[in-house]
């Protein structure tokens, strides 16, 4: 039987490249989506590795914004499965950017499904949709569920409430095979050292090893339900693999503060992180979400996923990735 074709768009993401591990090993061919970037050598960090070990992946430039470079790239793959991460995912940059943040994370969506169901409609599509399309709305129980109205608090937010209605509305309009995965922050030693995780535990680190003497942070006081990026692209295959394309939340019910973060991180080092974190306005948004937590349980149900780290042991990888790099 011939391979399932994967088309990744963001595939040089955090997401994207854990993504196309996880399907090479499961006996896919991967076609992964790139910008280009200024330089050249970081253009493939997080998926150069794969090249080294497999014949299945490849990867064409195009950008969501680029329809011709969408068509070119639908023709030449005609995938079976579609995986749109690609997106402008930093929440406080998009109030610098916003029309970018816009365009890229809206009409990008837009663009994707009119090519998507122009050359290959019988396939399967997935849209990276996010938590932060709630904003501040919390159900009574202190949680967000599928059905808790979306209030988005960041152009990003705005964003991907746009992207997550064109994929319902797509599919119910023409009958595609296409879904939503909401999924809750999500972090590894992949993500990009502006995002608070790992921002938190890289400078920790330096800290520890004489390299740097403080960390300034914006809100400590904001709460995120933080879960591993490994675990949360398994539930998007799943997703795409369930017979009746739905939407999905992905979290892990937990919640922690941005201190209690610092608080943990510093702690397994020895550290205390009173000692060494000050706030500075730079990192602040002009609207915070103040608080996140996933109920997750249709996927747990529906689909049977688990997540298999834990707040603490993700830290801890992200810990030692750190302590051996540096
Ligand atoms: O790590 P963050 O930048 O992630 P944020 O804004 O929650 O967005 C992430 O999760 C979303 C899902 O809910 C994704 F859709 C999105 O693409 C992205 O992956 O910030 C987390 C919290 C915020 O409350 C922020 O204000 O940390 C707070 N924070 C405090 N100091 C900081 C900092 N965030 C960053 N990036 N940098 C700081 O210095």
């Amino acid at each position: 039987m011939s391979k399932k074709r994967a088309l990744i768009t963001g595939i040089g993401g955090q997401d994207g490249s854990y993504l196309a591990e996880y399907l090479l090993e499961n006996n896919y061919e991967v076609y992964g989506m790139l910008r280009r970037h200024s330089v050249a050598e970081n253009q493939n960090d997080r998926i150069k590795h794969l090249y080294d070990k497999s014949s299945d992946i490849n990867g064409f430039y195009g950008d969501l914004l680029d329809i011709p470079s969408l068509y070119r790239i639908f023709n030449e793959v005609k995938p079976d499965e579609v995986y749109n991460l690609a997106a402008m995912s930093h929440v406080r940059i998009s109030f610098d950017i916003p029309s970018f943040t816009i365009q890229t994370n809206a009409l990008g969506v837009l663009n994707m499904l009119e090519v998507y169901r122009t050359i290959t409609p019988k396939a399967r599509f997935y849209q990276a949709s996010s938590s932060e399309m709630f904003g501040n709305s919390v159900d009574s129980d202190g949680v967000q569920r599928l059905t808790t109205p979306m209030n988005p608090v960041s152009p990003y937010g705005c964003a991907k409430v746009l992207g997550y209605n064109l994929v319902r509305h797509y599919r119910h309009a023409y009958g595609l095979h296409a879904c939503n995965g909401i999924l809750f922050n999500h972090e590894s030693p992949r993500r990009g050292t502006n995002f608070v995780t790992n921002k938190v535990v890289k400078t920790a680190v330096q800290i520890k090893k004489g390299l740097k003497n403080q960390l300034e942070l914006g809100n400590l006081d904001s709460y995120r339900d933080w879960g591993h990026s490994k675990d949360y692209v398994r539930a998007m295959h799943m997703i795409l693999n369930h017979d009746i394309p739905e939407d999905f939340i992905v979290a892990t019910g937990k919640t922690n503060s941005v201190r209690d973060l610092c608080e943990v991180v510093f702690s397994k080092l020895d550290m205390d992180y009173k000692d060494y974190v000050t706030q500075n306005p730079l990192y602040m948004r002009p609207e915070e979400l103040k608080y996140l937590k996933g109920d997750a349980s249709k996927i747990h149900t529906t689909l049977g996923w688990q997540p298999s780290y834990t707040f603490s042991t993700m830290l801890d990888e992200m810990i030692n990735h750190w302590v051996n790099i540096l």
